[in-house]
């Protein structure tokens, strides 16, 4: 494994310490922080789409480069060719396509797309205004799995990796006035995609967020944060792009609290170090303050909307700003309410499931699982105050001894962490997901939390660890402790399980707060999942699975279990709704929606919610 050199450097008098090289590496070219307040033009709405299941707009039957009658991104009007008559002829014509909403996953729009996995094209047609020697951006938020974009005509980039941002210069592909934007969307997952095509959730494919074109002056601020450290001095950077990206005066306003200047360096990169203002608000769950963060240079003004504080880790508790906390949440997928989920993450649609955690369940903390969830619900966990778990989908099985699948995995986790560092909510980083232990395994999530340190020091590492079940000598009546056998935990700043005692296998209920827990007394934990299924509506007062009655005793016993554990810290169980999984086809009860949510996927609340929430409320202090 190569070894990440850390450099120390020294600018205008202040020691900072670098991302080490290969870090650096994964910085994407383009990051736009903050284009959400950049001048921009949102490309959302109907779309004309294609199918192609047999990839014939990307490669011919010999693999060699498509007959141009299959290539859809041709910047052509396939009605006037043909009006003319003549030889050629074309098995395609996107003006004439079904359309299509964007954002959103093609599986909730069409019924012949519900289980459609491999290419279509999509594209829109928009008007540019003229760039006046400006220069111009197409950001997707998200594409799932493989994108292949093209401007009239012409490749622009590529991306693969279905849930972070991506952006691509088109300057000079741009024209002032009408353009052709066509993007081949590729769901395939295969053994070295993150994740492979073993999950327990719809992998949905689509631009399931959205896309801007977004205008910049030739010289402009791509990326600046800023972040409260320990010792109370807030740090940060601005790396402009450009041709006057040199030696150019950064200043930073924090609201009205504080203002300061830096020079950038030769490469357009200035850094901040000062002392936090007097009267800062920290951000907190409680208190989720937010200032107006604006960083100009000569040329362009970046805005963001930040919070300060600080997390830690001291011995088995976890501190925010100083203070031990109980992580009260739940797990979440990226699912909308409603009987037909898109993954169209709209602010109202997050807002609601939010609402439910916050509010209905007396949380302050929701682990986004399994994968980066879309920019409004990080934003939104900052504006309603709750803490957040980000992973990336590095899950169950994964070819852990290739080199290119590791690279794909330490890329996603960069554009996790580029887009999300200004995020106060965020306070935890996942390097995986209940993989089965191994030498090379432990190699790659031992890469990958080195990656994750160098890239952002400020927050801490976590991964959902299986948990083992085994007999210990010194246990005199031969009990079975449960207990975490897993190397990669040296690399770990909270520990983290997923537990099914009562819901997998053979315990009854009334066994779970009798099991024994043998884990670190100096290192905080948390359940990162724990949950059983319930059909919304199914009840009996037997001790049957699937019902109402058996989940709410599950959450009753399960809960009594966690109590017993000293260094427990937090919590997120599985999960607040139902969510589509290809996995659950039982057809009374699944009918293709693993149950496990608190919530039933139309949001009726069933008897465990309350059970949770009553917990939440006690540890809250009653509030
Ligand atoms: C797990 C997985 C989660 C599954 C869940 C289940 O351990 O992390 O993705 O959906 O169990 O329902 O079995």
């Amino acid at each position: 494994m190569k070894k990440f050199i850390t450099t120390l450097l020294l600018v205008a008098g202040w020691a900072i310490a670098c991302v080490p090289a290969a870090a650096r590496d994964l910085r994407p070219a383009f990051l736009l922080t903050g284009a959400v307040h950049r001048d921009s033009q949102d490309l959302s709405g109907q779309w004309t789409y294609s199918k192609d299941l047999y990839r014939t707009g990307l490669t011919d039957i010999n693999g060699w480069v498509a007959k141009s009658r299959m290539q859809r991104y041709r910047d052509i009007d396939i009605a006037a060719e043909e009006a003319k008559g003549g030889t050629g002829f074309f098995e395609f014509d996107m003006d004439r396509g079904p359309r299509i909403a964007v954002p959103g996953a093609w599986n909730a729009a069409q019924p012949e797309l519900r289980y459609y996995d491999g290419l279509i094209w999509f594209q829109r047609k928009f008007k540019s205004k003229p760039l006046n020697g400006g220069r111009a951006f197409l950001r997707f938020e998200a594409v799932n799995y493989k994108a292949y974009v093209y401007l009239n005509g012409k490749e622009i980039g590529r991306h693969e990796g279905g849930f972070t941002p991506f952006t691509l210069e088109v300057t000079d592909a741009l024209r002032a006035g009408d353009n052709r934007l066509t993007v081949g969307v590729d769901s395939t997952h295969d053994a070295q995609s993150i994740p492979t095509f073993i999950t327990d959730w719809d992998l949905y494919g689509g631009i399931t967020r959205p896309v801007r074109l977004v205008y910049t002056p030739a010289t402009f601020i791509d990326d600046a944060t800023l972040n409260l450290r320990a010792d109370g001095r807030i740090t940060g950077e601005v790396r402009l792009q450009g041709p006057r990206a040199a030696r150019q005066t950064v200043t930073v306003a924090i609201g009205t609290l504080a203002t300061a200047t830096a020079v950038a360096d030769a490469d357009g990169r200035a850094v901040f170090d000062i002392k936090a203002p007097a009267g800062l608000e920290r951000w907190s769950p409680d208190s989720p303050k937010l200032y107006d963060v604006r960083f100009s240079a000569a040329s362009d003004t970046v805005r963001d909307r930040m919070g300060f504080r600080t997390i830690a880790v001291k011995g088995s508790q976890i501190l925010l700003n100083g203070k031990p906390i109980f992580l009260r949440g739940i797990s979440l997928h990226e699912e909308e309410f409603g009987p037909n989920p898109a993954r169209n993450m709209t602010e109202s649609a997050s807002r609601a499931l939010l609402h439910e955690i916050k509010h209905g369940l007396n949380g302050n903390y929701v682990r986004l699982s399994h994968y980066p969830h879309s920019e409004v619900t990080v934003r939104l966990a900052d504006e309603m105050g709750l803490l957040v778990w980000s992973e990336i989908p590095v899950y169950w099985t994964v070819d852990w001894e290739n080199p290119d699948v590791l690279r794909k995995a330490l890329a996603m986790q960069a554009e996790t962490i580029y887009r999300d560092r200004n995020r106060a909510s965020v306070v935890m980083w996942s390097v995986g997901n209940e993989t089965p232990v191994s030498a090379p395994r432990t190699r790659f999530h031992g890469a990958m939390a080195d990656n994750v340190r160098a890239l952002d020091p400020t927050r801490l590492i976590s991964a959902a660890l299986l948990v083992e079940r085994r007999k210990v000598n010194d246990d005199v009546d031969g009990e079975e402790v449960t207990a975490i056998q897993d190397p990669l935990m040296d690399k770990l700043d909270v520990l983290a399980v997923n537990t099914y005692a009562g819901w997998y296998g053979n315990d009854t209920l009334d066994a779970l707060p009798g099991l024994k827990w043998r884990v670190p007394a100096d290192r905080p934990l948390i359940l990162s999942e724990f949950g059983a299924d319930a059909l919304a509506g199914y009840r009996d007062d037997g001790n049957k699975k699937f019902t109402e009655e058996y989940q709410a005793g599950y959450y009753r016993q399960t809960l009594a279990m966690a109590e017993k554990i000293p260094t427990l810290r937090g919590m997120s169980p599985w999960i607040l709704k139902d969510f589509r999984s290809p996995r659950r086809e039982h057809p009374v009860i699944q009918n293709g929606w693993n149950r496990k949510g608190l919530l039933s996927e139309t949001g009726v609340r069933k008897q465990a919610f309350g059970v949770l929430a009553d917990y939440y409320r006690a540890k809250a202090g009653g509030r």
